[in-house]
């Protein structure tokens, strides 16, 4: 439901694709929320509209402006056009706005909620980082840091209203799930088989855990989207060129090639697998809303200051176990089977391991979907906004 005043309340959201899909994956999850959620009218900057229209395959990449889903999808060009700032200002990981665009900012009467929203992040440091003012060197304006996190001292993580429930609705569904097997060209699976999905960056550590797997006594249906992999596959088994649709198998292995999906549809594979190898954000995010297994390949970064950050989220994910006094033979499963495939090493020696902890593993993973449940990104931003003071009040939706 929409309301009045929230229907005014214009957000203009920039992106800056710098590599792969996770920050527009980001940036247009938040756009759709903001919009559909909670009845603002979004603007989505985009400079990079071939990356966006992988994760929104009805869109058109030559448009300098289109609506998608409720967003206004804009063509961030360098040419930047004189349009009226929006009163919430999202700029997603630091991008730089257009000059002409601050400028703008500072004149209107009311100054806008101008966020800099962060990158998702474990650590400690974080907590004190959360909702720090950044005031402008020269112009009437500040910035506020606003990071995605885990607990109560940051801004949470992206969840739609509905998205738990969805979930739900299709675990307990046999025909939806008949039909999503269907939709991939695929018959469902017997229940003895282990379903994989894998998502993943170019990784060393592969065919060592596809050994692993053909050589296991259990059957596993492995499903790959198209992207960074692939090559490797190929070579795995032998095969020039590996697109969607493809099919490879060796010993209890079968691997099926899956064409790059709309957004909102990748969620459903999450739903239907077993496990879930995710790499980089969203996917990550996307994983734990499944409630299942995941491996994370985490994004590499310079000076490898990402174990730190696997490090964090690996100890933070694991506390309350080890606290507890639980066994803690299936948390060094899962951090031996991370850390292999993170650094590329054997990831097919801690296989057994972790796959005999898959069913603790599971039970770990609800439980942490719903404890993370409580912290909504995009209510909080909402309210965030109204309380540093530059919007009146908001009828925030879910509150
Ligand atoms: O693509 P990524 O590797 O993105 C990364 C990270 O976000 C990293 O933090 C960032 O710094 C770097 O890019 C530049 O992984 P991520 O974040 O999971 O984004 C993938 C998006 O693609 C996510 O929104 C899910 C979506 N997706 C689909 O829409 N369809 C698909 O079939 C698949 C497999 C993914």
């Amino acid at each position: 439901m929409r309301s009045d005043f929230a229907a005014a309340l214009r957000c203009d959201i920039f992106c800056n694709v710098i590599d792969n899909y996770g920050d527009i994956g980001v940036c247009w999850r938040l756009a759709r929320q903001l919009a559909n959620e909670h009845g603002l009218s979004v603007r989505l900057w985009v400079e990079d509209l071939a990356s966006f229209a992988k994760l929104c395959p009805d869109a058109d990449a030559t448009l300098d402006s289109q609506h998608r889903r409720g967003v206004e999808v804009c063509a961030w060009r360098t040419e930047f056009p004189d349009v009226q700032p929006a009163s919430i200002v999202i700029e997603a990981f630091a991008c730089k706005l257009p000059g002409s665009y601050i400028e703008a900012m500072a004149e209107q009467e009311q100054q806008p909620a101008w966020i800099n929203l962060e990158y998702l992040s474990a650590e400690d440091w974080v907590h004190g980082c959360h909702g720090l003012p950044s005031p402008h060197p020269r112009l009437p304006l500040t910035k506020y840091f606003f990071f995605p996190g885990f607990t109560r001292q940051t801004g949470g993580l992206l969840l739609e209203r509905d998205l738990l429930a969805r979930r739900d609705a299709f675990l307990n569904d046999g025909a939806a799930q008949e039909g999503f097997w269907k939709s991939l060209g695929l018959g469902m699976p017997a229940a003895d088989i282990l379903k994989i999905s894998l998502f993943a960056y170019e990784n060393a550590a592969l065919p060592g855990l596809f050994d692993a797997w053909a050589s296991g006594t259990q059957a596993i249906l492995c499903l790959v989207p198209e992207g960074r992999i692939l090559p490797q596959l190929g070579l795995y088994f032998g095969a020039a060129a590996p697109r969607a649709g493809n099919e490879y198998a060796r010993g209890n292995l079968r691997v099926r090639v899956l064409p790059f999906v709309a957004q909102e549809d990748y969620d459903m594979l999450l739903w239907a697998c077993d496990l879930n190898f995710v790499r980089g954000e969203d996917s990550c995010v996307r994983a734990q809303w499944a409630g299942k297994p995941f491996v994370w390949q985490i994004y590499p970064q310079h000076d490898d200051v990402h174990w730190q950050k696997l490090q964090a989220f690996l100890d933070l994910y694991n506390a309350p176990r080890l606290s507890a006094g639980e066994d803690a033979r299936a948390v060094l499963a899962q951090q031996g089977l991370w850390r292999e495939w993170n650094q590329e090493g054997g990831a097919g020696a801690t296989w057994p391991a972790f796959a005999a902890a898959l069913d603790e593993l599971k039970h770990r993973a609800q439980d942490w979907a719903r404890l993370l449940a409580e912290n909504n990104l995009a209510l909080n931003l909402l309210d965030f906004c109204q309380k540093v003071g530059r919007i009146r009040a908001l009828k925030i939706e879910g509150q």
